[in-house]
């Protein structure tokens, strides 16, 4: 039987385990990359773990969450993570040289290989035929240090794409027709595996902002074949030998198959605040936009701002809307300089952010009281633009530049009607980049390049915590009851005021849930121990391990729900926290409050693989939960954390 794209690259890299869905696998890691909120902890873990230097093929660091450097402890994170490429042997790109999916795209991801990254979109480059996935900080770290990743092998799902797009249709709407239909959590266990003759009518940037998005979806990964059109766009950043040609065997078996006829698509657009919240753009026409902003890793690229930018060409904004475009990388930048369209742009009234993720989580540009924002990005939680009660909108840049033009949400197509003068941009590439990360690059530092031999750590970066090994008892009393599809952003909110804390878990752990309960972490810190219940999918969206960090330092031991986000469930096993499954009706008779205790002996139970597990509720009555883990996450588990089993295994080893 003939492989897909997916098993063919995971056979070359498998280490552990059978290609079976379902069954856990572990796999090679060529490439990872890590950014700075996330980062910290990545080379503080890397350093606990007594490593020397970096063992994959390439490891990039990158400084693009909070580039603005609000406080000096956004600056010593930045200094350190310099220190820590430089002493260890990554790549280091300094902060505003853009954000790390559009920087690596560009200068690093290749065809056929694995990369791991700390950062949920991770998968972006699968756009030009990489397997990339996102995890949890130490699962960067062991990575880096040679170990295999383990994960969950996940279906491959075929999605086949049929037709060409029409006018004004872009790949956005293609992201977001797959939202509208399978839902935030329709991706969960599987990988996308794009085919069929829609493919080839689709660029490589157009390919990633599908694959970034794939994310929204829950899922593992998203993935291009490659082709001609691969290759001529890694010519462009002079990377053309690194092009490999790479499609499925024709008689391919995929789980499931999705079709998607791009002819039939039109402009979406996804309302607050859910990605998957999608309707047609016309659904919701009329409303008023005080903000449009087109940028982000998702329509980050030249490629992706140029359509806006022909769109205002030689028009003006309208008077009541504020926009601005924040470009994916410093490159991005530049050719939109280059070409004169920054000046174009700016004489419609635009405004320019350096090349950072900044607004995506709530770091500047955060809408006003009441208002509508319409954005190009990927998410759309509520509060995550810095606001609570905010009405953030995901769109086109084509769909947020006509917003920006008309004053309020209008599809392109009704616009263009309306001026009369006003066509489709269409897509066009890039011509003028200035090539790859080579010497005399001074964005991007090669370890060679390093000035660091040493890690230089400010007052704020404290160390990791480690927790103890399970005992024989779990459980406690239920902090917090919460519904479907929370997501880590409510565990630990990202903003300015907070992410200067993503090196101090002390500091951080005081936000712990506050979006839900501002009262969540001196309750927890009070009990002294508890759970967390919650309904399906929690702990979707970002891959911070801080999500699972901060509870564990705050003593919760276990979490009951109804089903879990893949990265965060791996989180909770690589800091010790026991994730149960509970039914719709256990999940209902549990109250706030009320004391849940595990009955069986939790260690030994983790460690024999039971499955089942007794809680029990007040003293009062039973319930059946389950631990759906593997035999290495239940070893994780019961070290009490991947720090100290990965340390205790060194130690019997050395
Ligand atoms: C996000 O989009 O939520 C983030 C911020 O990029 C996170 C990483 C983080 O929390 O630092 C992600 O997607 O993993
Ligand atoms: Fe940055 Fe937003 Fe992309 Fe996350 S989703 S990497 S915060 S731009």
């Amino acid at each position: 039987m003939g492989q897909t794209l997916t098993e063919k690259i995971l056979d070359d890299h498998l280490v552990e385990g059978d290609l079976e869905p379902g069954e856990e696998i572990g796999i090679e890691i060529d490439q990872t990359l890590s950014q700075d909120t996330t980062g910290t902890m990545v080379w503080l873990q890397f350093e606990a773990l007594e490593m020397d230097e970096v063992q994959t093929e390439l490891a990039a660091q990158y400084c693009d969450h909070q580039t603005y450097q609000f406080d000096f402890k956004n600056t010593d994170d930045h200094r350190f993570l310099r220190s820590a490429a430089g002493t260890y042997g990554a790549y280091f790109s300094r902060p505003g040289n853009g954000i790390c999916h559009n920087v690596h795209k560009e200068n690093f991801a290749a065809p056929g290989k694995t990369l791991l990254g700390s950062d949920s979109h991770t998968p972006t480059p699968g756009g030009l035929g990489q397997l990339a996935i996102g995890a949890g900080g130490i699962d960067i770290a062991v990575a880096m240090g040679g170990g295999a990743y383990f994960v969950e092998m996940p279906e491959v799902v075929n999605v086949r794409l049929e037709g060409e797009l029409p006018e004004w249709a872009t790949a956005k709407d293609v992201i977001l027709e797959l939202l509208r239909r399978l839902s935030v959590k329709g991706g969960v266990g599987k990988v996308l595996e794009y085919t069929g003759p829609g493919v080839e009518t689709l660029s490589v940037p157009e390919r990633t902002t599908i694959t970034n998005m794939g994310t929204e979806l829950g899922a593992t990964s998203s993935i291009f074949p490659t082709d001609e059109r691969t290759e001529e766009w890694m010519e462009q950043f002079d990377r053309g030998d690194e092009f490999v040609d790479l499609s499925p065997d024709e008689d391919a078996e995929y789980a499931d198959e999705i079709v998607v006829d791009l002819s039939d698509l039109e402009p979406l657009i996804a309302q607050p605040s859910m990605p998957d919240n999608v309707v047609p753009v016309r659904e919701v026409a009329g409303q008023d936009v005080e903000q449009v902003i087109v940028g982000s890793c998702t329509n980050g690229a030249y490629e992706d701002v140029l359509p806006a930018a022909k769109m205002l060409e030689g028009r003006e904004i309208a008077k009541e809307t504020e926009m601005i475009v924040a470009p994916g990388s410093k490159q991005a930048s530049e050719m939109l300089a280059r070409e004169g369209w920054t000046a174009e742009m700016m004489a419609a009234g635009v405004n320019f952010s350096e090349a950072t993720c900044g607004a995506c989580i709530g770091i500047g540009h955060v809408p006003a009281s009441d208002s509508v924002s319409l954005r190009t990005f990927n998410r759309n939680f509520e509060g995550r633009s810095g606001i609570e009660d905010d009405s953030v909108f995901l769109c086109s840049p084509e769909v947020a530049a006509a917003a920006a033009l008309k004053g309020e949400i209008v599809d392109p197509r009704d616009l263009a009607d309306e001026l009369g003068d006003l066509e489709d941009p269409g897509f066009e590439m890039g011509t003028s980049y200035s090539g790859g990360y080579g010497e005399g690059d001074a964005d991007i530092i090669t370890p060679e390049e390093s000035v660091d031999d040493e890690l230089i750590k400010g007052p704020n970066i404290s160390s990791v915590p480690v927790k103890d090994p399970l005992g024989s008892d779990a459980g406690g009393e239920t902090l917090l009851k919460m519904e479907d599809n929370i997501t880590t952003d409510h565990i630990i909110p990202a903003t300015s005021d907070i992410l200067k804390f993503r090196s101090n878990i002390e500091r951080l752990s005081e936000f712990t849930l506050s979006r839900i309960d501002d009262t969540f972490a001196e309750r927890a810190k009070a009990a002294e121990s508890g759970v967390l219940v919650a309904g399906e999918n929690y702990g979707q969206g970002s891959s911070r391990e801080h999500a699972a960090m901060c509870p564990m330092f705050l003593g919760v031991e276990a979490v009951l729900a109804q089903s879990f986000a893949r990265i965060h469930k791996a989180n909770l096993f690589n800091f010790g926290i026991v994730p149960l499954n509970i039914d719709e009706d256990t999940y209902a008779r549990i109250e706030q409050g009320d004391d849940v205790e595990i009955v069986d002996d939790v260690a030994e139970a983790v460690k024999s693989g039971q499955e089942e597990f007794t809680v029990r509720v007040n003293d009062d009555w039973e319930a059946t939960a389950t631990l759906d883990a593997s035999e290495r996450e239940r070893r994780t588990l019961a070290a009490g954390g991947k720090l100290s089993l990965t340390k205790q295994k060194h130690d019997d080893s050395g």
